[in-house]
């Protein structure tokens, strides 16, 4: 009875010294961006065949309690890919370049029209509704991401901000 108990004694003090010593000397595994980065809602602006440019859109959750950051885009569909950002100037919507998109620790970033987007210049096909095309996401850490992306046809703006502005020249201001 007495060995036995002896015994037990043993193996409980050597669990919990494998387990703690496990704890206290292995660091966590470095999480790559790629991996901590949830992509919801991506799709590509449908354009008439003759367009040579276009955008994506989409949100990129950060589930890591890191600041992480989106540094490129690459896609066959066309000859550059580019991050732009949409800035109203005087009423005046201007585009300009982003050499990274920031995705706050525990926040969505959301790519959307008239804001920040992916921007597809020189298309190298039609961009109709119903195609879906690849995108390659590339972060800071250099880990990346393809994902898949579904052409479709939405609104531009809010449905308030529409009605201030025609579509056609929405069309070749913001995008
Ligand atoms: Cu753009």
């Amino acid at each position: 009875m007495l060995r036995s108990f002896t015994l037990l004694l043993c193996a409980i003090i050597a669990l919990l010294q494998g387990c703690s010593s496990s704890k206290v000397n292995q660091p966590l595994p470095a999480q790559t961006t790629a991996s901590v980065i949830q992509i919801e809602d991506p799709w590509a602006r449908a354009v008439p065949p003759n367009a040579s440019n276009s955008a994506v859109f989409l949100d990129l959750r950060n589930e890591s309690e890191q600041l992480r950051k989106l540094v490129e885009v690459h896609s066959e569909v066309a000859e550059r890919v580019e991050l732009h950002t949409t800035k109203d100037e005087d009423g005046m919507l201007r585009k300009e370049r982003l050499q990274e998109v920031p995705i706050p620790a525990l926040e969505t970033q959301s790519f959307h029209p008239g804001g920040i987007h992916i921007m597809l210049i020189g298309l190298r096909g039609p961009l109709e509704v119903g195609r879906v095309i690849e995108l390659e996401l590339v972060y800071a850490d250099q880990s990346k991401e393809t994902i898949s992306v579904p052409v479709d046809e939405r609104p531009l703006l809010p449905i308030t901000a529409q009605n201030n502005y025609s579509p056609d020249s929405l069309t070749t201001r913001t995008q």
